[in-house]
Formats: structure tokens, C-alpha cells, sequence
């Protein structure tokens, strides 16, 4: 039996077309002028590898007081800007047709960036799915299992991917260990971009 009939993941290689990426990108980046990507701070005090911003009424955030979802932009102080609708769409596609997404957090890694095995664990109910959108380069993408020590698998994530991370896959351990520079040419100047549908506040 595969992992997604198992777990409730689901990877859907290349479910947006070239166009649907450009679209996208394009939007993301405009989107980022008014909400520029940060490299936060760790509660332990390092620097994310990973630039991040957020798209929604909520967006996920990390200083010296912890983690956790914020209704603005940590440098500028203001609200964040709207999901773009092709991703709303897809969430009501594939994750849940009633209750939308409030959350999307954008990650930008540049050829450098790496993201350790964690668990995402900072909304309120893990009823609710995690959709993901890769765009620009590929990255080497791990999957591991609820304990920590549980083995792990490796797997490509391309331009145009969509991954559903439903049921008990939504609190497998997961990380990035690298990206492949010059995998992709849609984004100037390279590098790759990761969208996170989520619901963070409990849905009444
Ligand atoms: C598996 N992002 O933002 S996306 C994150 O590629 C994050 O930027 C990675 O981990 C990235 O928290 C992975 C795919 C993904 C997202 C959420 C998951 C896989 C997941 C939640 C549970 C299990
Ligand atoms: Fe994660």
C-alpha cells in the first residue's frame, strides 16, 4: 500500500500548468511588495535560512517570544494581503469545501536555505489539512512520520506540485534538506517559493 493511502498525503505532480505558475508567481511577488519576505528569528535566537511572508487574515511569525499566528506584518505593522483565488480555489478543491483557508505562509529559499524536520503544530485544529504549492526550483523534501525518530523519505517537490497533507500525515514530521539551483527558470534570478494553505483559528 502507498503512503497516500495510508496517511492522507497526497502529492499531485505538476497540477499547475506553466501558465498557472507564472500567474502565480507574478501575483506572489506583486503581493511581496506590500509584504516583503523577513528572515525571522528563531525563539533560540538564529536567523531563518528561509525569507517568509504571509497572505491571509492570519500569517505565521517567530521572535524571542515564540511561535505563532499574527493579523500583520512584523516590520511594517500591517494587515496581509489577500490569498491569492487560484490557491482559495484549489483549497476548496482538495482540502475542505466549506470552511476556507485564513492562513498562507509564503517561503522563499535561495540556493543556501534549508528547512529542519519539524512539525506544524501552531493552529488550532489538526482536522484540517496543509495544501502546499511549490514554484521555482526543485527541493529535495523530506517525509517522515508522527515520532520523530520514525524513518523518513526522500522526494523531489518541482514547479507546479501541489501536496495535500491530510489525516495523519497532517502531523508527520517534515523538512526540507536542499534545493537544486538551476532547476527552474521561472523565477528570475533562481531560487524556489513555497505556498502553505492552512486554517490556524478554529473554524467557530
Ligand atoms: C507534511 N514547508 O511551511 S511544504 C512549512 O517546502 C513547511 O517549504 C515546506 O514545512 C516547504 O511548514 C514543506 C509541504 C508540507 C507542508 C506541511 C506539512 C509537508 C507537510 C505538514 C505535515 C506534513
Ligand atoms: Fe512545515
Amino acid at each position: 500500500m502507498s503512503l497516500s493511502t495510508t496517511s492522507g498525503f497526497r502529492l499531485l505532480p505538476g497540477r499547475l500548468s506553466p501558465d498557472q505558475q507564472k500567474a502565480l508567481l507574478d501575483e506572489v511577488l506583486a503581493k511581496a511588495q506590500e509584504a516583503p519576505f523577513v528572515h525571522q528569528v528563531t525563539p533560540g535566537g538564529k536567523p531563518m535560512s528561509v525569507a517568509m511572508t504571509s497572505f491571509g487574515p492570519l500569517g505565521w511569525t517567530t521572535d524571542a517570544k515564540g511561535y505563532r499566528y499574527e493579523p500583520s506584518h512584523p516590520t511594517t505593522g500591517r494587515f496581509w494581503p489577500a490569498i491569492p483565488t487560484i490557491l482559495t480555489d484549489l483549497w476548496t478543491e482538495l482540502a475542505d469545501p466549506h470552511v476556507p483557508p485564513d492562513a498562507c505562509l509564503i517561503n522563499f529559499y535561495n540556493a543556501d536555505a534549508r528547512m529542519g524536520l519539524h512539525q506544524d503544530k501552531d493552529e488550532a485544529d489538526f482536522r484540517f489539512p496543509v495544501l502546499s504549492v511549490s514554484l521555482g526550483d526543485t527541493a529535495v523534501f523530506r517525509l517522515g512520520g508522527a515520532r520523530r525518530n520514525d524513518p523518513t523519505a526522500s522526494m523531489k517537490l518541482a514547479s507546479g506540485d501541489v501536496c495535500l497533507l491530510a489525516g495523519a500525515s497532517r502531523l508527520f514530521h517534515h523538512g526540507v534538506d536542499r534545493i537544486l539551483p538551476g532547476s527552474s527558470r521561472l523565477i528570475p534570478g533562481g531560487g524556489r517559493i513555497n505556498l502553505t494553505l492552512r486554517r490556524a483559528a478554529p473554524s467557530s
